[in-house]
């Protein structure tokens, strides 16, 4: 098992703002939250909060994220970006297309992404990431995106129902969590910098979906709904066909492929 330190992490690193100052727990109830309460103090853009371990790791909607202590990559960034909160999700797209890079480039394996949030490997799911934000009126104050990977994982570890994967799983041997960190921290801080410089990164992000062109079952608050998955909007919203011909536009929701829908939740 490789060890998370700040000092190798730093070692070799090459950004300028992420992960240039890193708070690192061995166990944390959540690393969003602290990174919220750091970045609420006035942490610096670019903070990272990392552990070896969460006792209350959260995904989206209330739910929870699992992970045995040392096996995975749990991490926070801090961001102040200059955007409308509307535009909040454009931070989820370029975190997800950066872990999907990363993977890609330490390991070959042809990782994507799976509407909203989710990183998937050979259909299943690797990764999750969280966005939270806070706002003034319109404009976001801050946002801490929040990523799990399950890197150097046993997938019997996990619930079957998850339905989960893992790099070492799919590779057959574990990887190094912080040489994959690295490479993921500067694909996000160039994708930051592009966002920042207004190229909004939802073509590249629909173009790295699996969800789209298929036919689908999406759960919301609202209800269930099936129909072909079409395309995502500006702001990532899905936009989903109804068997009616009706087009649904739905922001937030849980997109799972026909036939699989039982065994999601
Ligand atoms: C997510 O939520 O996928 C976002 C997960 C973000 C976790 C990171 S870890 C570091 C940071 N600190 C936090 O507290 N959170 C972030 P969502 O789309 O709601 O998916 C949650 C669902 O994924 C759960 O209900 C399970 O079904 C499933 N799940 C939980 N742990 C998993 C894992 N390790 N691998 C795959 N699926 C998992």
């Amino acid at each position: 098992m490789d060890i998370l330190a700040p000092t190798t992490i730093l070692d070799g690193l090459r950004t300028r703002l992420l992960g240039q100052h890193i708070v690192l727990y061995e166990t944390i109830g959540s690393t969003n939250a602290v990174a919220k309460t750091l970045a609420q103090q006035g942490a610096a853009e670019g903070t990272m909060v990392i552990a070896e371990g969460q006792t209350a790791g959260r995904g989206r909607l209330g739910r929870s994220w699992l992970a045995p202590r040392g096996t995975s990559l749990l991490f926070s960034l801090i961001f102040r970006p200059d955007l409308p909160i509307r535009r909040a999700q454009g931070l989820t797209m370029i975190c997800g297309l950066a872990i999907r890079e990363a993977i890609r480039e330490v390991t070959g394996l042809p990782a994507q992404l799976k509407w909203p949030n989710d990183v998937m490997l050979r259909g299943r799911k690797a990764g999750g990431i969280l966005t939270e934000v806070s706002s003034h009126g319109e404009d976001l104050d801050y946002a801490v995106v929040g990523i799990g990977l399950n890197v150097n994982l046993p997938v019997n570890a996990l619930p079957a129902e998850f339905r989960a994967t893992s790099i070492s799983h799919e590779l057959g041997h574990a990887v190094s969590r912080v040489g994959l960190l690295q490479v993921a921290l500067r694909h996000v801080e160039q994708r930051y910098s592009a966002l920042q410089d207004g190229k909004w990164p939802v073509k590249d992000w629909a173009a790295a979906l699996q969800t789209l062109g298929q036919r689908v079952e999406l759960h919301t608050e609202q209800g269930i709904w099936q129909g072909l998955a079409t395309a995502v909007d500006a702001e990532g919203a899905l936009l989903l066909r109804l068997d009616s011909g009706q087009l649904k536009r739905v922001l937030v929701g849980d997109i799972v492929p026909q036939g699989e829908a039982k065994q999601h939740r």
